[in-house]
């Protein structure tokens, strides 16, 4: 599981002779610091009032703390999507999934379709910049025939993990530490056990996930070496099992929290945070190091306790509510970005545009809904980003965007529950709360109501005529938004062929359960 030793060394200037000619001529330009590394940390399914350090009473996150209290929160920082695909799609190619056509939902084991390999994805920006990728965790953005959607066709140079989500597969007595012993959930049947891959073989299935993560810490660390060996800048996306149903965690998490099987996953969670850090720190890398830190999607409140927490915000995944989509997240590097708060409007769509920055990278020639975050990171002035808009799971040209955030107005066009969001109080948060067009729409103030309790325009008092201005330009953008949108052909249409589930014996009978590796 080594990775294989990248091929630049540190200069990537043939001539180095012609280095110190550059430097001493009177116009040459200044001396241009070498890029830095990247680490972009997704969670899975991790909500915004999830963490011990945003108010979770028996969460037990000491390293994402320490992340946070040493880095940049953010407080209003969101996901593209409220579901896993489509927010994975838009994070690693700043676009808006609609563009890339990863809707409407999310891929399946046997899913022909995936990210169009015509994207260009954060890791193929940075290569060409001669940076070394890795991708570890959960992929979830296509598998195909042959494998053809696979990390390591979208930029990254090594990939170890599993193509979909944990539970698209047969988990009874998977989760639980010790392995096999008899434990909760059952996850999907009917399909092949979750394999592990490397690169593009199985190595593994089904995946033991209780020994899982000891496994891509150690790929993390060894890649982290080797690039600290070659003096070589890289980008290592760490994505994160935790904290999606079913919750599983190693020796030394499993039973350790207060919180029950989720506090168990996101404590191994955490501890991973912090084996990362510590291998940056080891090899001297830490001030030349961004590591980044957020979640895909709202919790999966459906699965009562063993769900998470959007705290205070309403509803969560799947839905466009801001539990559905506004996520922890946190922007470290020592000695580079100030220990702070910002309440700045950022999203997930942001990072390509930002990493690019910070690499020197051009950005690729298309429409990006992304913007470089930079200013944001060192204190040097306010987000570039003025507005978020939130398609729903499944987005629709017909009806555009569900909700437009613009400052700190937000206003709702159409609402609608999920299934992920069900068991809350909140009836609006549920599945069988159908599709409502709002017209005029909802509107809120998520500054003095972040919950989104008090629609604006339903108050005793007549809305003001700021209120109204700001309703008004919400209106337009939505209008303009929606019309300037093109949609890419949806990738899930393509269907599902359980020929293109992967399985360790390919020959094998009775499918899909024989699929299991020796
Ligand atoms: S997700 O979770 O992949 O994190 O979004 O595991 O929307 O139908 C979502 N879904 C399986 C899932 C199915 C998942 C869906
Ligand atoms: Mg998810």
């Amino acid at each position: 599981m080594q990775p294989a030793a990248p091929r630049l060394a540190r200069c990537r200037w043939p001539w180095p002779w012609l280095c110190v000619c550059l430097c001493v001529w009177p116009w040459a330009p200044r001396a241009v610091a070498a890029p830095p590394s990247l680490v972009l940390v997704l969670a899975d399914d991790l909500g915004y009032g999830d963490l011990s350090g945003c108010g979770h009473p028996s969460s037990d996150t000491p390293h994402l703390d320490g992340l946070a209290a040493a880095g940049l929160r953010f407080t209003d920082f969101y996901a593209s999507s409220p579901v896993c695909s489509p927010s994975r799609a838009a994070l690693l190619t700043g676009r808006y999934q609609t563009r890339s056509g990863v809707y409407p939902g999310v891929f399946y084991p046997g899913s022909r379709g995936g990210l169009p390999l015509a994207e260009v994805t954060l890791a193929e920006l940075l290569k060409a910049q001669g940076y070394a990728t890795a991708m570890v965790g959960k992929w979830h953005l296509g598998l195909g025939a042959n494998g053809s959607f696979l990390p390591v066709h979208q930029g990254f140079d090594h990939f170890l993990g599993v193509p979909y989500s944990h539970d698209q597969g047969p988990c009874q007595n998977l989760t639980c530490f010790p392995p096999d012993t008899a434990c909760f959930g059952t996850c999907d049947q009917g399909v092949v056990p979750v394999p592990l891959l490397l690169n593009r073989s199985i190595v593994q299935q089904p995946v033991a996930f209780p020994r899982l993560v000891p496994h891509y810490t150690k790929f993390a660390q060894d890649f982290i070496a080797d690039c600290a060996r070659h003096g070589r800048p890289f980008l290592l996306y760490y994505a994160s099992h935790h904290t999606h149903y079913p919750q599983f965690a190693s020796q030394g998490y499993a039973g350790r929290s207060r919180r029950g099987p989720f506090g168990d996953a996101l404590l191994e969670l955490d501890g991973a945070v912090g084996s990362l850090l510590q291998a940056l720190r080891d090899h001297g890398l830490d001030g030349h190091t961004l590591v980044f830190f957020t979640s895909d999607n709202g919790p999966e409140t459906m699965r009562m306790a063993r769900g998470g927490s959007s705290g205070l915000l309403k509803c969560g995944k799947g839905t466009t509510y801001e539990g559905g989509m506004r996520e922890p997240a946190v922007a470290y590097w020592p000695g580079r970005i100030a220990p702070g708060v910002t309440h700045e409007l950022a999203s997930t769509l942001d990072i390509l545009p930002t990493m690019a920055a910070l690499a020197g990278a051009p950005l690729p020639d298309v429409e990006l809904d992304g913007y470089d975050l930079t200013p944001v990171l060192f204190g040097q002035g306010p987000s570039p980003r003025q507005t978020m808009f939130y398609y729903p799971p499944a987005p629709s040209k017909a009806l555009g965007v569900f909700a437009v955030r613009q400052g700190k107005y937000k206003a709702h066009f159409f609402t609608q529950g999920a299934f992920h969001s069900d068991t809350t109080p909140d009836a609006a948060c549920h599945g069988l709360t159908p599709l409502t067009p709002h017209e005029p729409p909802l509107l809120f103030d998520l500054e003095s109501d972040p919950a989104e309790n008090y629609d604006l325009l339903q108050s005793s008092t007549a809305p003001s005529p700021v209120v109204l201005r700001a309703l008004k330009e919400i209106q337009m953008q939505k209008m303009q938004f929606d019309q300037r949108m093109v949609f890419g052909d949806s990738q899930m249409k393509k269907g599902s062929d359980p020929a293109l589930e992967p399985c360790c014996v390919p020959a094998c009978t009775p499918k899909p359960s024989c699929c299991r590796c020796p």
